[in-house]
């Protein structure tokens, strides 16, 4: 419908943001005489545009809900808020009082929005075990990088990418994962630009590369070593730069010799000729940048070194800080912290993850929620007792079957979602949470290179049903755990306002009053960056010893190898020869799809019609033999269980490597991943790399 008819009947645009993914995408949504959103219009994004396919879902929460059944069954009744609050609170209270206040959890999922309000709750109750999805997401490559260059490193960015000559993209794939998707300029073919792409699939990406390096998953450390022995061999390496910024390269180098095409060759399973040439062309036809995954390198055993040998091939070559090269993430938009961290931590009792994890926790403010089934089950390496959720789905967790049997074993759990999950099953007491057309939100987003985005997201829509905000809940509870005057007196709007008071007085008034919010640029020296000064040239290398740290001091004063040592992943047809045996495929998992957001859109009828089942990528050369059809059901079995895809049997994805969507809740892939050996650095789980076996389901 036109928008002057709408009008006329009523109907009123009113500006949001999107919440189906990080990006926060400015929307417009139709809101009716009766206060229905009937229309949206945005960015062309299929999430985006299904939004309200959440929002009238028949089956979404409306209202908190107890379990009377046993855990995992359907049976729940409807409470009110005030009992369902003051159970929640009590419980959490009595944990406290009994064992201490640090074996109650709080857990935010994949949303982000209530974190500050959340983890604010967790400390100011004497938790120092505020754990989020980043034990498994993000934070792993934030640490490796600001460990080696003291800097987040920043890839793909749109605003200098006409000047960059080559470009190597290792582990990502735009056209699912980042909008603007297919048109995103990291997925593109363009004239006079170079491009390398490592995936163990074709990916869209991937065919506009002029090399496409389709690796076995998980070796991408030993690939990245053969590219500095390249690089070195042949005098490609910017030695002013080394000399006067680096630490410990030489080691890397002469470690590197060990690693020369020809080997890797066999190890990665690409051809030697295809490395030394793409390693040419990074070298040699600068600017050159790194396009990277917030996370896909690191999703290994091996995965925090193997992200250092990758990343060190900016500073190798020269690559850093420049134009058309990886510039360092600015923080550009930096609302005032709420969130208690700073100021409780020392007090507070160590971290879950503290104690096996000391240098992914020094760079990353939270627990390692990787350990709660380990803390729940086994009481190390520190015992939870209780847990309050926002948005959890044990589908995160490696080997999912054993996070559902730890949230069994919990004396308290509560969780708010939109649905009712299988995981929600397990809680005491479920909250139906508002959705963002729902809630207001100081929206605070980094943006581009030097520009970041700051609005005040206002609702647009009544709540349904019972709904609340997260946000709001954690006030909630904070005010019912008797600390009143720390939780706003339950005012949400004024916990954004403090939020808020860390913005320049004139960027908050256009974040609460102009509907597309404030772009906030970098400040006055990161402009003179922008103008062609290196950060580096003015600040340094913020790291232990000032400069680039190919041989990391921390990491060896910790007992960890200081260069990026490669090692096999833990389950490999090379490491765990045995296993390979009866499991002679390499599992990797989670490559994303457009229509979805992990587990989050596979009930929407517009979207579920787009990519419709759960699929199992495999190789005709492998499907073949084992007589499972395009299309067919086929089992996938790792020695922790067995789960039933359908079959892609597609040339796109590497031979002996099976490639699983993760997020489905009936094949669900980490039923079948491995908890039990996590990266030793950052604990992040093998998602990408381990060892499967397939077969046509029912034999
Ligand atoms: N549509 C959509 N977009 C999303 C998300 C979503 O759920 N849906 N999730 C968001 C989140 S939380 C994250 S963390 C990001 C993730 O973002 P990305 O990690 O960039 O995700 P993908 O674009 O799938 O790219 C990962 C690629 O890594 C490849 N790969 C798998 N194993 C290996 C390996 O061992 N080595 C190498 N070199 N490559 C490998 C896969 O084949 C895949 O093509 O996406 C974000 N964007
Ligand atoms: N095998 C494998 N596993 C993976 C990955 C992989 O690549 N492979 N990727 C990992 C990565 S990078 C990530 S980020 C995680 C993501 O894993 P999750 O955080 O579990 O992801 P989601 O499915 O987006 O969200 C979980 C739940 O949160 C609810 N939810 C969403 N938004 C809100 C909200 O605003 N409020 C409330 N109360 N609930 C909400 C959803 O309904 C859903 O039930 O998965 C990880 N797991
Ligand atoms: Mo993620």
């Amino acid at each position: 419908m036109e928008r002057e008819s709408m009008a006329a009947e009523g109907t009123t645009w009113k500006r949001t943001t999107c919440y189906e993914c990080d990006a926060n995408c400015a929307f417009d949504v139709a809101v009716d005489g009766a206060g229905r959103a009937v229309d949206l219009s945005g960015p062309d994004c299929p999430r985006g545009a299904a939004q309200l396919e959440r929002q009238y879902h028949p089956e979404r929460l409306l209202q908190p809900l107890r379990r009377v059944g046993p855990r995992g069954s359907d049976r729940f009744e409807p409470i009110s808020w005030d009992e369902a609050l003051d159970t929640i609170a009590a419980r959490l209270a009595e944990i406290r009082e009994r064992h201490g206040a640090e074996q109650a959890a709080f857990f935010a999922g994949y949303t982000k929005e209530a974190r500050p309000q959340l983890q604010r709750l967790a400390h100011a109750f004497g938790s120092p075990n505020y754990l989020t999805e980043s034990g498994c997401c993000f934070s792993a490559t934030l640490a490796a990088e600001k460990l080696t260059l003291g800097y987040r490193l920043k890839s793909a960015s749109l605003l200098e990418a006409e000047q960059t000559r080559c470009l190597l993209v290792w582990s990502t794939n735009p056209p699912a994962s980042v909008v603007p998707f297919e048109e995103h300029h990291a997925a593109q073919r363009r004239e006079g630009r170079a491009m390398v792409v490592v995936d163990p699939r074709r990916t869209r990406t991937a065919e506009a590369a002029d090399i496409h390096l389709q690796i076995r998953p998980g070796t991408d450390g030993a690939l990245a070593l053969a590219f500095h022995h390249v690089i070195f061999e042949n005098g490609w390496a910017d030695e002013a730069f080394l000399k006067r910024w680096a630490l410990g390269w030489n080691s890397l180098r002469d470690y590197a010799r060990e690693f020369p095409p020809e080997r890797v060759a066999r190890i990665c399973g690409v051809d030697a000729g295809a490395i030394r040439r793409a390693a040419e062309l990074y070298a040699t036809s600068g600017p050159a940048q790194i396009a990277l995954s917030p996370t896909a390198t690191v999703q290994h055993s091996n995965g925090f070194q193997n992200h250092r040998a990758i990343i060190l091939l900016a500073a190798t070559t020269g690559n850093l800080d420049i134009p058309g090269g990886n510039r360092f993430f600015l923080d550009k938009v930096r609302p005032k912290p709420i969130d208690l961290f700073r100021e409780t931590i020392d007090d507070l009792p160590p971290r879950l993850g503290e104690e096996t994890y000391p240098i992914w926790t020094r760079y990353w403010p939270a627990g390692q929620s990787m350990l709660l089934p380990d803390a729940i089950l086994t009481g190390e390496p520190q015992p939870i007792r209780g847990l309050f959720a926002i948005g959890i789905n044990a589908s995160m967790w490696p080997n999912s079957g054993r996070m559902l049997a730890a949230l069994e074993a919990l004396e308290f759990f509560a969780c708010s979602d939109f649905f009712l999950t299988e995981t929600a099953k397990r809680a005491d007491i479920v909250l139906p949470a508002a959705t963002n057309l729902e809630r207001e939100a100081l929206v605070a987003y980094p943006g581009c290179q030097f520009r970041g985005e700051v609005r005040y997201r206002h609702s647009v829509l009544e709540p349904r049903g019972e709904a609340r905000p997260d946000a709001q809940v954690a006030l909630d509870l904070g005010v019912r755990l008797g600390m009143a005057e720390r939780f706003w007196h339950g005012d949400l709007a004024a916990s954004w306002a403090e939020a808020a008071e860390g913005l320049a007085p004139e960027v908050r008034r256009q974040a609460y009053e102009d509907p597309d919010g404030a772009m906030v640029f970098a400040d006055a020296l990161d402009e003179e960056a922008f103008e062609g000064e290196r950060l580096y040239e003015v600040r340094g290398f913020p790291t232990a010893s000032g400069k680039v740290e190919f041989d990391s001091q921390e990491l060896r004063a910790a007992g960890y190898d200081g260069l990026p040592v490669y090692r096999e992943p833990a389950e490999s047809p090379a490491s765990t020869p045995e296993l390979a045996r009866e499991h002679p495929f390499v599992l990797t998992s989670g490559g994303r799809s457009k229509y979805f957001t992990h587990s989050q859109q596979q009930r929407f009828p517009s979207l579920a019609a787009r990519d419709p089942v759960p699929r199992a990528q495999l190789h005709p050369w492998d499907a073949e033999p084992l007589e499972i059809a395009d299309g067919a059901p086929v089992e996938v079995h790792t020695p922790r269980g067995a789960v039933t895809f359908t079959a892609e049997v597609t040339d796109a994805v590497k031979p002996g490597v099976v490639h699983c969507f993760h997020g489905w809740a009936g094949a669900d892939v980490n039923r079948l991943t491995d908890h039990a050996h996590p990266d030793p650095i950052s604990g992040f789980p093998p998602f990408k790399s381990g060892l499967c076996n397939v077969a046509p389901a029912g034999e």
